[in-house]
């Protein structure tokens, strides 16, 4: 198996090229990301940033505490964060990054990023996309661009969460091959919104922003789905030298988590490792019977299930 390659560049925003500061962009503080500079502009926080001017006590920028609320990273010491609605007004922000290379034309692919809606934040919304684009996107000097993202996410509760990071996937898309850039955000001219009061651990934000539903963004992946994975479905731990373990490569994976199973559905192995191999015994060390035995193999995009015959 290939590599799982993640084909976003500096994919939990960590890469710095200076610490982030209130009356910068994304663009000036990050590695590899951007934003539209004639219109709202994608923010970027770090736990650096300490030179920054204070807000409320606290660094503009700053990690976990910044202008619009408070949040540790999913991943590392930074984020990104931006509006995708600002009430009453039109106003979105995009965030954007050239991938690593280009989709492949007829590959499918995991997509994943996280989000945290701003503690202040007073609305929230229930739709966000993802616009692959061949070239720079640019949003233009537009509010609300007339762009379709071939990827919409959908909260049947809208996106309501400000403590915990809610995770936000598809695995299923089809790349046309020209993928060069993606561009995360609110493509819809006008979202849907929901109203929140002030929960208990409202930080005010500054002039309008807790209008807004303005979400911190970490982690974010793209990464190719293998079509051809091969799992043998027989082996023979007679100790001949001869196909005597069950071998799985799950090498690239970063989360790996095997379980099989005997014929009354009792977990009898388990493994976490990237490389799975099952010698015919159990946990605790007993031989197994002659049989048909069940795995399931879950990573962080897919899962595998099927069933191996042991022959001694
Ligand atoms: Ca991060």
């Amino acid at each position: 198996m290939s590599a799982q390659q993640n084909l976003v560049p500096n994919s939990s925003f960590e890469d710095t090229i200076t610490c982030p500061y209130h009356n910068y962009t994304i663009n000036y503080s990050c590695h590899n990301w951007y934003t539209s500079l004639n219109y709202g502009s994608a923010d970027h926080f770090c736990s650096c940033s300490n030179k920054d001017s204070i807000i409320f006590g606290y660094p503009f920028s700053g990690v976990p505490r910044n202008f619009i609320g408070s949040q540790n990273a999913q991943h590392g010491n930074c984020y990104a964060g931006i509006a995708t609605y600002v009430g009453g007004i039109t106003f979105k922000e995009y965030l954007s990054v050239k991938l690593i290379e280009p989709l492949k034309t007829g590959a499918k692919y995991y997509i994943s990023f996280n989000i945290s809606l701003a503690d202040s934040c007073i609305y929230a919304v229930k739709n966000l996309g993802m616009l692959f684009t061949s070239s720079v996107f640019n949003q233009g000097s537009f509010g609300v661009p007339s762009f379709l993202p071939q990827i919409k996410f959908t909260s049947p509760t809208f996106y309501v969460d400000k403590i915990n990071w809610t995770l936000i996937s598809d695995s299923n898309y089809v790349a046309n091959g020209d993928e060069n850039y993606l561009t995360i955000g609110s493509f819809e001219a006008v979202p849907d919104t929901i109203s929140l009061s002030f929960p208990h651990s409202f930080v005010p934000g500054i002039g309008n922003s807790y209008k807004s539903a303005y979400y911190y963004i970490d982690d974010v992946k793209i990464i190719e789905k293998s079509p051809s994975l091969i799992i043998a479905n027989v082996f023979t731990p007679n100790m001949d030298g001869i196909n005597d373990i069950w071998i799985c490569d799950f090498s690239g994976f970063e989360n790996v988590n095997c379980l099989i199973y005997n014929r009354w559905g009792n977990v009898i192995f388990q493994s976490n490792k990237q490389i799975i191999q099952w010698d015919g015994r159990t946990t605790s060390g007993n031989e197994c019977n002659d049989g048909i035995y069940f795995y399931c193999i879950e990573t962080e995009t897919e899962k595998y299930k099927g069933h191996i015959q042991l022959i001694r």
